[in-house]
């Protein structure tokens, strides 16, 4: 399906503005930013951001984070373009969860546009965390499906997180997953773990080209040491950019 098509089916007003972005950018990259210091993120921000729609972070492997930060990135995705997704693997009550996401050190409910949570711990503590992250026009993504061998997210599970989400829907923006699966139609899928060459690290990622993710129905690819390990990141990007704009056209 188009982007363009996609838009009209979504309820989260994050979901919608994220593929207008998408669209306008002729990008479906995600970057994930998996860097030690603010230095090398804001400049993977600045370099890299004109080709991709998303830039993940993991604020806590940040060795020199000062208050601040996520809003010197913020200034950085507004002038490129781009949506900063803080992938902090919610997972706890609801008011631990809303501490984390809007008492820390990090600030993460000043700068995130976006942020995932697994559903493991449920629809209550889910919701209450939404009704916050809302108010901040943060878009929620359900860790439906995760990369790694030997993971527990098996169809059950996407067949609740999916319920789930569609009770949730005005604040769920999508799910981290491999691909699509039932009743995941009107959410966005974004997925982790492509490569160019399909494969493994030797520590549980498992690799799917750009080609077989968008294939599988994934909207957006995330990207890490493919393009943040390679000897030049900003070619290596636009070639990702590249590759996952080109198996989009091929799906229409
Ligand atoms: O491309 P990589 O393997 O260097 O990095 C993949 C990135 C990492 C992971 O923390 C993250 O994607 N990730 C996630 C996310 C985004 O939630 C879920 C998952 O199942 N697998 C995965 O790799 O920053």
């Amino acid at each position: 399906m188009k982007y363009s098509e996609k838009i009209k089916i979504l309820k989260n007003p994050i979901a919608k503005k994220l593929l207008k972005i998408v669209e306008s950018k002729q990008t479906n990259l995600c970057l994930a930013a998996d860097v030690h210091t603010s230095v090398e993120l804001l400049n993977l921000a600045e370099t890299i951001g004109p080709h991709i729609a998303v830039l993940k972070t993991h604020l806590e492997i940040t060795e020199d984070w000062t208050p601040g930060l996520g809003e010197k990135l913020k200034a950085i995705a507004q002038k490129h373009n781009f949506l900063i997704f803080e992938d902090r693997k919610l997972a706890d009550i609801g008011n631990t969860m809303i501490m984390q996401y809007e008492n820390s050190v990090f600030e993460i409910s000043k700068w995130a546009d976006l942020i995932n949570v697994h559903p493991v711990v449920g629809l209550p503590s889910i919701k209450a965390l939404a009704e916050r992250t809302s108010t901040n026009n943060c878009g929620l993504l359900l860790l439906a499906e995760l990369s790694v061998a030997g993971n527990l997210t098996d169809e059950t599970y996407k067949q609740k997180s999916t319920a789930m989400a569609t009770e949730l829907s005005e604040y769920v923006t999508g799910f981290i997953a491999r691909g699509t699966f039932p009743g995941s139609e009107n959410f966005l899928i974004m997925t982790p773990g492509v490569k160019l060459e399909a494969g493994t690290d030797n520590k549980g990622q498992q690799y799917l080209t750009p080609a077989t993710a968008i294939s599988g129905g994934s909207d957006l690819i995330i990207v890490g040491r493919g393009i943040i390990q390679a000897a030049d990141p900003l070619a290596m990007a636009i070639e990702y950019k590249k590759a996952g704009w080109q198996a989009h056209l091929k799906q229409m």
